[in-house]
């Protein structure tokens, strides 16, 4: 059948693009008017019936909204508004998306004047001089620019910006609307001529050759000890269900990047939780052991594999075999055997029905495997879960998540020790049931994930796991919650600091004052609570997700426990001193001398000293923040005066001054 024209009479461009948004199924458009783009927002009201404008109150949360939207449904999220705010406020989201590989599209302008192009009118972005570059700034955090300079170029740039965030490995795509682009119309004798918005939807990838998916399964079943670590990409090729169906077919124990962690529910008998430097011991050590490592959707960047420290991942004695929509990642930090190009959904697929005849008690050997080391390294199961401390410890507050939320809830992460402390403590129950940023790690991602994620999912329970650093980056996201029924709760881990800076580099410039985010959310028409009992945090998240109205659980948390606490020995053993993830002490020269007679005088190792330094200086933080830490202030000096006798510190020197060795 011939292919007929976009048009039959002629149309404004700015409702043109508003249907090219319509044609290609996109529901949401999240931003604030400005500039130009307030003519697209005019032309969006004609198809409100089928794409819905949310404004925000800032364009992070926008930006976020829209990656998750996209990484969510595989269709661009698209965020809209002024170019510069656009750029600035809602970089959070544009970054995140090229990082993690999210559909995105950016609706955004020139801000330019026709005529006055090269006088710099106000926050016009042309690149010309006296105003800003917008194609080199958005140039170096999408996928793709596209620039539109009259009105046909207006519909053809969102028709292909949208063609090119799906095509590949998916990404956020910025169009450049110039003020000619959407004041003019287009007819059906447009040239060039427009066509229906679903000829630029990419087909889905080819299947992968047949011949290769042999060769693959081949290996699966030839392997003693295989294992799957699943990435970012199962989410995004949507391919929950078929991993899920190869683990089970194939006996393959799974374990999950960080940002892969949801792609398999962590209570399936087959399931290792996260792997690497926060991840799970048992996941660490199936891995460790094992003979072949199928890796889907991952770029198993250094952070993920304990910095590559080869006890875990090694090509030298494991066989690894990559399936990867984009050719760059595949064999990219660890060389593959077998690369399989292609949709993750589809390959997965092919290779169930490639083993499924050969599979025979495949499965039950693969459990066997994850008992074992889930008996052996704990699995999910620490005491703190249940721990009555106050402050509340944050451990006690992810087991009432796990165990107030119902199967198919889903929780989002900010950034923070927070958000590793999910990673680590959190166990999924069902596939999609967890969100954290992939690529980049911004505080204030956890607000607009949720609501993002409650539009996809609006019959799912949604909570935003966040800090009190990471809440009020993006709190006026409850005012959009509000404005839009959108009921998510929110959990705020309250340790009244930036608890990650704390715990990396101590307490300067990383502490809070106590706010009352219960009240604050209350001004805003949300329920709002505080819970400082262990014992009522259960019921306030019953409550909040049978409310259907946006709540904010502000709990007082402990800051006891510290990422450091998590970390995997086989990330600290490989890191070699990488600075800002793994905690370490770094003397100034002055002081190595110091230490070192200091240790000699004490009969302590220089750690030793360095472990009593830190300790003091916590509880020295601690009374400042009214003690939430290891020890008390009557335990510090008690530990002192014990390093003083037998002459270990010298006199003259202060608990100050041995504190300050504790410093970087
Ligand atoms: C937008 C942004 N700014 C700064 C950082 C660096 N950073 C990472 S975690 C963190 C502290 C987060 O504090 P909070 O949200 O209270 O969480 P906590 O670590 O206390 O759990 C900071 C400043 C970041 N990741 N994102
Ligand atoms: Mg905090």
């Amino acid at each position: 059948m011939a292919i007929e024209r976009m048009l039959t009479e002629e149309m404004p461009a700015r409702v043109l693009v508003a249907r090219v948004l319509a044609e290609a199924g996109i529901e949401y458009v999240f931003g604030i008017s400005g500039g130009h783009t307030g003519r697209i927002i005019s032309g969006l009201s004609q198809v409100q019936n089928q794409v819905r404008m949310m404004t925000v109150r800032e364009e992070s949360l926008a930006g976020v909204m829209a990656e998750v939207y996209g990484r969510l449904t595989r269709k661009p999220g698209v965020m809209i508004g002024q170019g510069p705010w656009v750029l600035g406020n809602g970089l959070l989201g544009t970054l995140e998306a090229y990082l993690s590989s999210s559909p995105m599209v950016l609706l955004t302008d020139f801000s330019d004047a026709p005529h006055f192009q090269l006088h710099a009118p106000y926050q016009q972005a042309t690149g010309d001089w006296g105003s800003w570059d917008a194609r080199r700034a958005f140039g170096g955090v999408t996928k793709q620019v596209m620039q539109a300079q009259e009105p046909v170029a207006a519909v053809q740039a969102t028709q292909l910006a949208i063609k090119h965030a799906m095509s590949g490995q998916p990404g956020p795509v910025a169009v450049l609307f110039s003020h000619d682009a959407l004041a003019g119309d287009v007819g059906p004798d447009s040239r060039p001529v427009l066509y229906p918005t679903r000829f630029y939807l990419p087909p889905p990838p080819p299947p992968a050759d047949a011949a290769q998916i042999a060769v693959v399964a081949d290996r699966i079943l030839a392997a003693e000890r295989p294992v799957v670590i699943a990435g970012n990409g199962v989410r995004i090729a949507q391919a929950y269900d078929k991993l899920r169906a190869l683990a089970e077919t194939a006996g393959l124990p799974v374990a999950t990047t960080a940002a892969g962690k949801g792609t398999f529910p962590e209570t399936h008998p087959l399931a290792l939780g996260v792997f690497g430097t926060f991840g799970t011991p048992a996941a660490n050590a199936c891995i460790g052991e094992a003979d072949l490592v199928l890796v889907v959707g991952s770029k198993l960047g250094p952070s993920d594999t304990a910095w590559e420290n080869t006890k875990l991942l090694d090509p030298t004695r494991q066989a690894f075999v990559q399936i990867d929509i984009e050719p760059r990642n595949a064999s990219w930090n660890y060389p593959a055997e077998q690369v399989v190009l292609g949709d993750a959904a589809q390959i997965l697929g092919q290779l169930v029905e490639a083993v499924r005849p050969r599979a025979n008690g495949r499965s039950q050997a693969g459990q066997r495997r994850v008992v074992q080391h889930r008996d052996k390294q704990g699995y999910f199961n620490a005491p703190e879960y249940r721990s009555d401390e106050k402050p509340i410890l944050p451990q006690r507050v992810i087991g009432e998540l796990i165990r107030n939320l119902p199967e198919n809830g889903i929780v989002t992460c900010d950034a923070g020790e927070n958000r590793i402390l999910m990673t680590h403590f959190y166990q999924t129950k069902a596939a999609g049931g967890f969100l954290q940023a992939a690529g980049s790690g911004p505080m204030g991602f956890g607000i607009p994930a949720a609501l993002g994620a409650k539009l996809v999912h609006p019959d799912r329970p949604v909570v935003a796991c966040v800090g009190d650093g990471g809440f009020a980056m993006t709190m006026n996201g409850l005012m959009t919650a509000i404005e839009h029924d959108i009921p998510i709760t929110v959990v705020v881990f309250n340790n009244h600091a930036l608890g990650w800076v704390l715990h990396g580099s101590g307490p300067f410039a990383a502490e809070f004052k106590d706010f009352d985010h219960a009240a604050i959310a209350r001004a805003m028409g949300c329920r709002g609570v505080r819970v400082e009992d262990p014992a009522a945090l259960g019921p306030a998240l019953q409550e909040a997700i049978a409310s259907r109205v946006p709540t904010v659980i502000d709990v007082i948390t402990s800051l006891k426990v510290s990422f450091a606490d998590i970390t995997s020995p086989l990330a600290n053993e490989a890191s070699q001193g990488y600075v800002g993830l793994i905690m370490e002490v770094r003397l100034p020269p002055e002081r190595e001398a110091h230490l070192t007679a200091l240790a000699a005088e004490s009969g302590l190792s220089t750690e030793e000293v360095v472990e009593e330094a830190l300790v003091l200086w916590e509880a020295h933080h601690a009374r400042r923040a009214r003690s939430r830490a290891k020890h008390t202030p009557a335990q510090a000096a008690a530990r002192i005066r014990e390093l003083r006798k037998g002459n270990s510190v010298p006199d003259g020197e202060t608990i100050e001054d041995l504190i300050n060795y504790g410093r970087a």
